[in-house]
């Protein structure tokens, strides 16, 4: 078996893989400078603690050229051509989504809990359905060396297994995405999990439906990057066709227990 494939049957039964360095060091660099300048707007100081006294900035992630070259990383796009199909995919000259950025702090964020991320908006709630509308993947682009301790983003492996049978029952129309983890089994919770951790520009590219939340308290000593935009598809998943299934469509099937 090819190195692509294992890659693809790990991401099918995993729900994540992971493309280390897929954002080159001075790419990053040039999209912290941007990310830095953007904190110092609302008068956060990336290096001067004193100012660090919220838990969580979240930022739009900024366009511009930096972030342009960190969202078109080759090594990316190929892995997004194998998951969803050339030309299946929408290929965005920058990196999108938000930016939660965590400083070492011991209060509560408040954006902890479990969830899987919505996909289209209905009067200004963000939404999901079984055909995974408009989102093909999410990825957590690490800007930042993420450590065990600087509060990484915790995946529950095999966890976008379970989701498939939660959404079923809601049809085309879908559901609001923050009530979906509320109905997940407790044999869901009992996956094993795994934290987003590694090097500034290493990008996890998950599954649509991996369950996962943001950990707290940061007990690192610098503030934590990571972007997580999706990666767009413009046709939902039909779930139908079992000869011409992508990966990330395959592992819904999987879960519906349609395969
Ligand atoms: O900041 C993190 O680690 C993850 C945050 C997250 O999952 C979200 O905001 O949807």
């Amino acid at each position: 078996m090819s190195e692509m494939s294992t890659l693809i049957d790990d991401f099918c039964a995993d729900g994540f893989l992971v493309v280390r360095g897929a954002v080159a060091a001075p790419v990053v660099n040039a999209c912290l400078n941007v990310i830095e300048s953007e904190l110092r707007a609302r008068s956060v100081d990336p290096h001067d603690p004193a100012t660090w006294t919220e838990p969580v900035v979240r930022l739009d992630c900024p366009d511009g050229p930096a972030f342009a070259a960190a969202g078109t990383s080759p090594a990316l796009w190929t892995m997004y051509d194998a998951l969803l199909g050339p030309g299946r995919w929408v290929q965005r000259q920058g990196v999108g989504g938000t930016i939660p950025v965590r400083f070492p702090n011991t209060k509560d964020p408040g954006d902890s809990g479990w969830h899987i991320d919505g996909s289209y908006d209905v009067e200004g709630k963000w939404w999901v359905n079984v055909h995974s509308r408009y989102r093909g993947l999410l990825a957590l682009f690490l800007f930042t060396d993420v450590g065990d301790n600087d509060a990484p983003t915790e995946l529950i492996v095999g966890s976008h297994l379970d989701i498939p049978r939660i959404l079923a029952p809601y049809g085309e129309a879908g559901v609001f995405s923050g009530d979906v983890a509320q109905d997940l089994p407790a044999s869901t919770f009992q996956r094993p999990r795994a934290f987003a951790t590694g090097h500034a520009g290493d990008v996890y590219i998950c599954h649509p439906f991996v369950v996962h939340r943001a950990t707290w308290p940061h007990r690192g000593v610098e503030p934590r990057v990571v972007a997580q935009p999706e990666i767009a598809h413009p046709q939902p998943f039909a779930l139908r066709d079992h000869r011409d299934v992508c990966a990330v469509e395959r592992a819904i099937l999987r879960g519906l227990e349609r395969t």
